[in-house]
């Protein structure tokens, strides 16, 4: 299916360049039929997306920070010889919200992330933190220099990599033995379930599903050994991969793997019906904000998210439609949405107007936003939801 013409999700507009041209791709997924991997035909080259002013930072959600913090706690506690000279990797490691902890902990580690603008936070912070893109070049003069690793991290990038095989091959010779790979991703599954076609945007190359990991990483020496539901960025899983043989593969990957093929998961009656959801949605959510706005309300936006970009350019919504949009990501404020051109704006602005509808754009992280704009709630702020389906709550 088509999402048509869209721009990068976080190339966000400086105000005077406005009237330039924007770099667009057509944002078409598809789904191999032989591997399972759901992906985009068309990928902008990483190197135009991952930049020195790449905007979003992990640390922007305390929801996500919390959940990276529990997760560097298991993996301490299920690994003793970790604080004793193990080795930690992270890909993707960002502002260095997930490896703070190791670096708390004494563990040794690296990032590797090639956005100066996350980067920077982390280096300053005191995380290890390599300004490159992780392939099988970078990976092995990291094993030249600081030898195997015990763990490599990918959380929200293993996906963002068009050179899955690469990736795969690079993984499988900086690992140790008995390390283990753990992924972590907004899963296929949920996309389609909640017909959350706002996590398709050009940095998912591809949205992953238990069996498309199995397969990906199998040919290079990885098994999937377990798989975990996440509730957080609307639905992830997360899978751990490890060298063949050395770990016990759980039942809950065989359950994973046998609900994916009874749920149709490669079927294409599956994505048809996916598409006239999506379809429904464009074609109800500018009406509502049309209606909306005939009474004479005023309609903002909540969160200049990646997925932002996706809604704003597929329902061919704008400036008429959405006045401004609320971001605490200090990078983004006084910037323009991509394409759309709509202003993003510090929360003290949106909490000083107070809108009367405000379209939920960051919806995975309603709990913790519902918490921060109690007040906003209680003097009769209401939301205008489009995922699973178009509704005011
Ligand atoms: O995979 C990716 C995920 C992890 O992050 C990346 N490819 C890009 C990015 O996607 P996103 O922009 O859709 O992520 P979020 O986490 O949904 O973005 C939330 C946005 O909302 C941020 O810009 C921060 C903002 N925000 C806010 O203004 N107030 C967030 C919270 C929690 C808030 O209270
Ligand atoms: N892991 C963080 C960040 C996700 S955003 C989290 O879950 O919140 C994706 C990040 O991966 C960006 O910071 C981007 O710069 C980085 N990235 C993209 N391609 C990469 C690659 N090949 N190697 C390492 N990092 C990469």
């Amino acid at each position: 299916m088509s999402f048509g013409e869209q721009p990068l999700a976080n190339a966000l507009i400086a105000p005077e360049r406005s009237s330039e041209q924007q770099l667009t791709y057509e944002l078409a997924p598809t789904i191999c039929s032989a591997c399972g991997l759901f992906q985009l035909l068309e990928q902008p080259t990483a190197t135009s997306i991952f930049t020195r002013k790449y905007p979003f930072f992990t640390s922007t959600s305390k929801y996500m920070s919390n959940h990276f913090s529990h997760l560097a706690r298991d993996l301490i506690q299920n690994d003793p010889t970790l604080k004793d000279g193990g080795f930690v990797i992270e890909i993707g490691s960002n502002d260095g919200t997930l490896l703070q902890s190791f670096a708390k902990a004494g563990i040794n580690h690296l990032g590797f992330e090639p956005s100066e603008s996350v980067a920077n936070v982390a280096k300053k912070n005191g995380i290890n933190t390599d300004i490159s893109f992780f392939n099988s070049e970078t990976a092995s003069l990291i094993r030249q220099k600081y030898g195997p690793a015990d763990i490599i991290l990918g959380a929200n990038v293993i996906g963002h990599i068009a050179e899955i095989n690469d990736i795969g091959s690079g993984v499988a010779s900086l690992l140790k033995d008995d390390g283990i790979f753990l992924i972590e991703a907004v899963y296929l599954g949920d996309m389609l379930l909640n017909t959350a076609f706002d996590q398709l945007y050009d940095e998912h190359v591809f949205t992953f599903s238990g069996t498309a990991v199995a397969n990906a990483f199998h040919k290079h020496g990885l098994e999937l050994i377990n798989v975990e539901r996440q509730s957080v960025h609307g639905g992830s899983m997360r899978y751990t991969l490890a060298p063949l043989g050395s770990h016990t593969c759980t039942a809950a990957v065989k359950n994973l793997l046998d609900e994916e093929k009874n749920r149709g998961l490669n079927n294409s009656a599956t994505y048809i019906e996916f598409r006239q959801r999506c379809e429904a949605i464009r074609r109800d959510l500018p009406l509502l904000l049309s209606e909306i706005s005939g009474m004479g309300h005023k309609i903002v936006g909540y969160g200049a998210t990646a997925k932002s970009t996706t809604v704003l350019n597929y329902c061919g919504l704008g400036t008429n439609d959405i006045a401004w949009i609320q971001d605490s990501t200090k990078a983004k404020q006084g910037m323009l949405s991509p394409q759309t051109l709509v202003p993003i704006v510090p929360p003290e602005y949106f909490r000083e107007v107070s809108p009367e509808y405000a379209v939920l754009f960051a919806w995975n992280h309603r709990d913790e936003i519902e918490m921060l704009e109690r007040e906003w709630r209680k003097k009769g702020g209401k939301w205008i939801l489009y995922i699973p389906k178009v509704t005011v709550a």
